[in-house]
């Protein structure tokens, strides 16, 4: 089972992430941000994560970020060597009238491409301008690349939702281990 503990505390926030890549998408997400723990725990589900996440802090603003960028170490230091792993991985997921597209390459290097614009300024109990920095900030400190797109979509609250289903599908998929891959995927030898 590759699994992971971060806990990070500062002024402003205390995080816990307990995660477990091989999971069955059990969550327990627990912030002060009631629209952030129904996302996070989409993106378990979909992903088929074992999720434990528990964020306190000052405002919802650092809470979110703060939660991704624990979430992003935690993603990868499971990942560990990345020794047979696909590397990379993709999915378009319908919501409704929302379709997203997300893009995952397990590169080890941080570039987040976030394309998500929103009609309303809330998504219930969280602004909306956060999700492209959340998305950034989990990608940052996962060391990867990825693209996220919303292709279509009317509801803002299903452009979210769907944003971290296919986050969930196209990060389980580059982390899923091919018996026919021995080595680490990459050229070079590491990534
Ligand atoms: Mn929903």
């Amino acid at each position: 089972m590759r699994v992971s503990k971060v806990r990070r505390k500062t002024k402003e926030t205390k995080i816990e992430v307990e995660l477990n890549l091989d999971g069955s998408g059990k969550a327990n997400v627990n912030t002060e941000i009631k629209f952030l723990n129904h996302l996070l725990a989409s993106f378990a589900k979909h992903g088929c994560f074992d999720l434990k996440l528990r964020a306190r802090g000052d405002f919802k603003h650092h809470i979110a970020e703060d939660a991704m960028i624990a979430l992003g170490e935690a993603i990868e230091r499971a990942l560990g060597k990345k020794v047979g792993i696909e590397r990379m991985g993709d999915a378009t997921v319908p919501m409704d009238d929302a379709l997203v597209l997300a893009a995952v390459d397990l590169s080890g290097r941080a570039f987040p491409d976030i394309e998500a614009k929103f009609a309303k300024r809330k998504l219930d109990d969280l602004n909306s301008d956060m999700i492209e920095h959340m998305l950034q900030a989990l990608a940052t400190n996962g060391k990867f690349n990825l693209h996220v797109k919303v292709l279509r979509g009317k509801n803002d609250h299903h452009k979210a939702e769907a944003i971290f289903k296919a986050l969930g599908v196209a990060l389980a998929r580059a982390a899923s281990r091919s018996p026919r891959r021995r080595e680490v995927p990459s050229i070079k030898g590491v990534i």
